[in-house]
């Protein structure tokens, strides 16, 4: 009985350590208002009144809610962008280094940001951005569309929750084109996800198995008359088999 309740205590404390990596799950914030990014503001007026997710300037051609709207076609502004969707991104001389985004920038015109994500070892999960934005904006993922909206104005934190999938380890791309259309204009972001330690939880377990294994070994050293080498740790908690009994096969069959 005592075995029993011995092994249900280890098959617990065993799904837990299994248990443990998804529990390790934590939500992280890879991008907020301050984050560093490199920053393009050289596309001024080029893409106004190209298609409809440009209006042109001060709203004298209309003021409309486009949600969602499709993917720019963005070669009207190509000489000021570069190959800024690639993967990696190519940086032409109009894009700054990592710096503050300023949350407001020259009526009428567009901006560009690219943002550098470290997903860490084992990449992020459940990932999403979090725009506030007067007038539009669009996002991509590794230069693959994720978002895109505009809005008469009005720029108000969580204004558009955007799910942008896992994010694979390592460095990642998220590219953003604010586009205005005249009144005031305004930008804010957050992009949180999940972080797990599954890469180094797996290492680990590998490890702890050795060091069992290690274990088992020193074990059976430690009582050098045992003819049957697999012996568990529970064998020592019956006093019996401490009394010159182990050469009997039948150990075996109970320790299994
Ligand atoms: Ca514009
Ligand atoms: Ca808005
Ligand atoms: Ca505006």
């Amino acid at each position: 009985m005592g075995r029993s309740v011995l092994l249900g205590i280890v098959a617990g404390l065993v799904a837990l350590v299994w248990a443990a990596p998804a529990l390790s799950q934590s939500p992280v914030v890879f991008v907020d208002d301050s984050t560093p990014a490199r920053y393009n503001a050289a596309l001024g007026t080029s893409l106004d009144a190209t298609q409809n997710q440009f209006p042109c300037a001060n709203a004298l051609c209309g003021d409309p809610i486009i949600n969602p709207a499709p993917e720019p076609d963005l070669s009207a502004a190509s000489a000021a962008l570069g190959d800024w969707l690639s993967n990696p991104p190519v940086f032409n001389a109009n894009w700054s280094g990592a710096q503050a985004i300023p949350p407001s920038w020259d009526l009428n015109t567009e901006t560009a940001i690219v943002y550098e994500i470290d997903a860490g070892r084992c990449g992020a999960q459940s990932v999403t951005g979090s725009f506030g934005v007067d007038n539009g904006i669009f996002v991509w993922v590794h230069g693959l569309s994720a978002f895109g909206a505009l809005a008469p104005g009005g720029a108000i934190a969580g204004e558009y929750a955007v799910p942008l999938g896992n994010l694979p380890p390592g460095t990642n791309f998220v590219q953003i084109l604010r586009e205005d259309h005249g009144g005031l204009t305004g930008y804010s972001v957050q992009i949180t996800g999940n972080v797990s330690a599954c890469g180094s939880d797996d290492e680990d377990d590998d490890e702890d198995e050795d060091d069992e294994d290690d274990d088992h070994e020193h074990g059976d050293h430690e009582h050098g008359d045992h003819e049957h080498g697999d012996h568990e740790h529970g064998d020592h908690e019956h006093g019996d088999h401490e009394h010159g009994n182990h050469e009997h096969g039948d150990h075996e069959d109970r320790d299994r």
